[in-house]
């Protein structure tokens, strides 16, 4: 199975950005980890990371027919405020894992709203790069 992770605004900015909140490693070395969890359990993942909503759009919008069998997404900030992801992730019909570095719960509270969440099968939160190894090991076990 082939699974598309993407990465939304600011996650560029890892490893500088309040490694307190957002842990010391980078986009990329999240990215590198990534691609080797999908390989221990027999997927191929791209990654990609935009800090521009349209961008994230066409890159939903076009997973399926570039044979992505599922999406696991940080949407970042855009989880909060963006009904149009939410209504790309709900016009496809690959499932997508909304992951969150941060526990966004425990945080402030315009970060407790996630528009994406009712059109993702699952949210993970709080746990780190370790997130994305869960979401990639559960999209890889459906496929
Ligand atoms: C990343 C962001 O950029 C924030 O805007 C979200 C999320 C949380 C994360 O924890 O990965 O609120």
């Amino acid at each position: 199975m082939k699974i598309l992770v993407l990465n939304g605004p600011n996650l560029n900015r890892l490893g500088i950005r309040e490694p307190a909140i957002y842990g010391s490693d980078t986009l990329q070395d999240i990215e590198l980890a990534c691609v080797e969890w999908g390989k221990s359990v027999g997927a191929t993942v791209e990654c990609h990371q935009s800090n521009r909503e349209g961008v994230l759009l066409d890159w939903i919008h076009e997973a399926e027919s570039s044979g992505f069998g599922g999406i696991v997404f940080n949407a970042g900030a855009y989880t909060h405020t963006s009904i149009a992801l939410r209504d790309a992730i709900a016009s496809i019909d690959i499932p997508v894992v909304e992951v969150h570095l941060s526990n966004t719960q425990a945080r402030e509270r315009f970060r407790h709203r996630s528009h994406i969440a009712a059109v993702c099968v699952g949210q993970i939160a709080g746990l780190g790069k370790e997130g994305y190894r869960a979401a990639i090991t559960f999209l890889a076990g459906r496929g």
